[in-house]
């Protein structure tokens, strides 16, 4: 038996990577699942090319979406999600909405990162439309990953970040800007794996340092929420929560209930609209 810690997840396969700094492709035991990059792993030796994930530590935070029928785990351990946008492709601001609930309920840090700021006049307008996240409180990065990364590299510093977001946004050219030799490993963990391609398939975990490490995940086309209660998405949306629990009924949608606090202080330009619409997207 071994320790190690996850460095990839692509479907029921795992890379581990052990104490000495080798890899060991690995897969779980019977149908157990629910391993995700980041992971910290008990394994156990088979050969030389291949091990079987026995038991996995305590996590000291995950990370996961849901569809109406499974559930999807992103990354352990993370300490901050990095969302990804650009001006183009157009980014969707509600999965933007989605992935800070997801960091909230997690209890993780979030840090928005416009990429593509090359492109100028598109990320004017995109940086006026993410000043309201700025103005929650969530940080917001104006960056172009392929001019300078260096921006980047102070809020990197001691986290464990996962970069998510829709696909086309940058984030593996992020990662590529940060470790340029890191093509070569990731070509060689694909084949690792059986797969050739160059999009990102597969959660990949990158050390950037001794205490600073970042996960490459697929794009992000849906962010469900489906293992989320109504109570639990109020409380994800911040600015909200001075206001739970002074809407005249107990049990307030905060969709047209008369005396509702949070529309109230939508009307008296508390709350943002933009944020009050998603939220009864999100938990009509
Ligand atoms: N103009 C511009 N294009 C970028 C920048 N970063 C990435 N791209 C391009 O956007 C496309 C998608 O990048 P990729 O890193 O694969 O996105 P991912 O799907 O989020 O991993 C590629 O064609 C990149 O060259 C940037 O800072 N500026
Ligand atoms: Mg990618
Ligand atoms: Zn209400």
């Amino acid at each position: 038996m071994a320790e190690g810690q996850v460095v990839a997840a692509f479907g029921r396969q795992f890379l581990v990577e052990l104490a000495d700094g080798t890899t060991l492709p690995c897969i779980t035991r019977g149908k157990k699942g629910g391993v995700a990059c980041g992971d910290r792993v008990i394994v156990q030796s088979i050969s030389a090319s291949q091990g079987i994930i026995d038991t996995i530590a305590p996590r000291t935070s995950l990370l996961y979406r849901s569809d109406a029928f499974r559930e999807k785990i992103i990354a352990a351990n993370v300490t901050q999600i990095i969302v990804v946008l650009a001006a183009e492709p157009a980014f969707y601001e509600d999965l933007l909405n989605r992935c800070l609930i997801a960091a909230e309920t997690a209890d993780i840090k979030a840090l928005i990162v416009l990429n593509k700021c090359d492109l100028e006049n598109p990320s004017q307008q995109a940086l006026q439309q993410l000043a309201l996240y700025a103005e929650l409180g969530y940080p917001l990065l104006p960056l172009s990953a392929l001019q300078d990364i260096a921006p980047l590299r102070p809020w990197l510093h001691g986290q464990t970040s996962v970069l998510v977001g829709q696909s086309g946004m940058g984030k593996s050219s992020i990662v590529n800007a940060l470790l340029p030799d890191i093509q070569a490993r990731t070509r060689e963990i694909s084949q690792a794996l059986n797969s050739g391609k160059h999009t990102t398939t597969h959660a990949q975990l990158y050390h950037l340092d001794a205490d600073s490490h970042i996960i490459d995940s697929p794009g992000l086309q849906e962010f469900g929420l489906h293992h989320m209660s109504r109570d639990a998405i109020t409380h994800a949306f911040v600015e909200f929560r001075p206001y739970i629990g002074d809407c005249r009924f107990a049990n307030c949608k905060h969709l047209v209930e008369p005396d509702c606090a949070v529309r109230n202080a939508v009307a008296t330009g508390k709350i943002s609209e933009r944020r009050l619409a998603a939220y009864q997207r999100l938990a009509p």
